[in-house]
């Protein structure tokens, strides 16, 4: 049975983690895959989930099968993270949210959910996005099309082309926003753009999905949702799929969150029904450990506010990173794009040949479009960084 089958590439972003990791170099350095990294280079467990992971062994009782919506305290925490604790939706009981194997999980329970409501639906998604999208959604069945987002020649947003090809979007169309640091740009929309977004959905009848990833990344908790917030306070339907991994630091032990905002809180019942069923034809249920973490840390006051301070350092450390390479870049070149954008990434905007000589000559990792994870420099690693760049866009 198996012998007809090919080989596959594996995911670019995880094959140049292994590549990365032979490299026998001692100066090498990774900005590939998106992960967190301190000064020291390391994606240490946080303090807040260490605490939180200590108490959970000393008071855990059980661990007994947990249902497929997950936690119902770590879903109903979650609600108010995303969208603040006052939002209307949540008072008029219109948020259902379920706990998932990380975003991704989210993402493709979302898909499938979409999938029995219209199953003609049509995502349309930003270009460029998260290459995992394309297969999450894909793979449920979903027709995906694309709306230019990011202007390759100024690397911001590209706002006019995104609304003149979202006016061709039908009723009933998904539109994928990701809510805060655009993955692969760092190019998110403003305050105003979101609204004009937001208008376009209500006017044309579509359906906003959102992509949440990096809350707290960009430039605070509340801050990076504020978009989404105002989205949803508007909108009768909205979906939104929301990770714990980066803002917990929690990436393998699979924490993340569904949340269907529905017009009336009967329609909000029906539909989880569907989406509980289909959970259940896929996984079952979602892990636990992730989530009764993340649940201990936004119910414990002391936790919550360890958690608040350590996260709020990584977002600081990236904001000053962005602002100290878009500096030293600055005699090779106007790179002031890096300093505006949020979140973990950013494009270089050089070429695959240069991104090649940079990883072979330098041991400097990127994925080929020039995407450059920002938290995987160091000050003491970013002059060389600049430097290498520098020598590159000059010759
Ligand atoms: N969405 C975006 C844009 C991402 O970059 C990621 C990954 O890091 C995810 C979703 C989901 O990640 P995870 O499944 O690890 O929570
Ligand atoms: O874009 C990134 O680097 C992160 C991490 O299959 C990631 O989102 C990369 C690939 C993948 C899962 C997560």
């Amino acid at each position: 049975m198996f012998e007809q089958l090919k080989t596959l590439p594996q995911d670019p972003i995880l094959g140049l983690m292994k590549t990365f990791r032979e490299d026998p170099r001692s100066d090498k350095v990774d900005l590939g895959v998106g992960v967190y990294r301190d000064e020291a280079g390391e994606t240490p467990i946080m303090a807040a989930v260490q605490a939180a992971q200590q108490r959970l062994l000393e008071t855990e009782t059980t661990k007994a099968y947990i249902g497929p919506a997950g936690a119902e305290g770590f879903n109903r925490l979650m609600g108010q993270l995303v969208l603040g604790a006052e939002h209307p939706a949540l008072k008029e009981q219109r948020v259902n949210v379920v706990q998932t194997p990380g975003g991704c999980g989210a993402l493709r329970m979302a898909a499938e959910f979409l999938k029995l409501c219209k199953p003609d639906a049509t995502v349309w998604v930003s270009t460029p996005t998260w290459a995992n999208h394309i297969p999450l959604l894909g793979g449920a069945g979903l027709t995906i099309r694309e709306y230019p987002y990011l202007d390759p020649s100024s690397l911001s947003v590209n706002f006019d082309a995104m609304v003149d090809c979202l006016e061709q979007a039908e009723a009933g169309d998904v539109v994928l926003l990701h809510g805060c640091c655009h993955n692969p740009s760092g190019a998110d929309l403003d305050a105003d753009q979101w609204t004009a977004i937001t208008d376009l959905i209500e006017r044309k009848g579509l359906l906003p999905f959102i992509d949440i990833a990096y809350q707290g990344l960009g430039e605070g908790l509340d801050k990076d949702a504020d978009g989404v917030r105002r989205l949803a306070e508007r909108l009768p339907e909205v979906i939104i799929a929301s990770s714990c991994s980066k803002n917990f630091g929690l990436y393998r032990e699979r924490t993340g969150a569904l949340m269907l905002i529905s017009a009336t809180a009967q329609q909000g019942l029906a539909a989880t029904s569907q989406l509980l069923s289909a959970i259940r034809s896929h996984y079952s249920m979602p892990p636990s450990h992730g989530a009764a973490v993340v649940e201990m840390i936004l119910d414990t006051p002391e936790l919550m506010q360890q958690w608040q301070g350590e996260l709020d350092a990584m977002c600081s450390r990236i904001l000053e990173l962005r602002a100290a390479l878009s500096q030293a870049l600055a005699p090779a070149g106007d790179f002031s794009f890096i300093e505006r954008q949020r979140g973990m990434f950013s494009f270089l905007g050089v070429s695959p040949e240069q991104v090649k000589i940079l990883r072979e000559e330098f041991g400097i990792y990127m994925l080929d479009s020039s995407r450059i994870n920002i938290a995987g420099m160091s000050t003491t690693t970013l002059p060389r960084v600049a430097e290498a760049i520098a020598d590159v866009v000059g010759r």
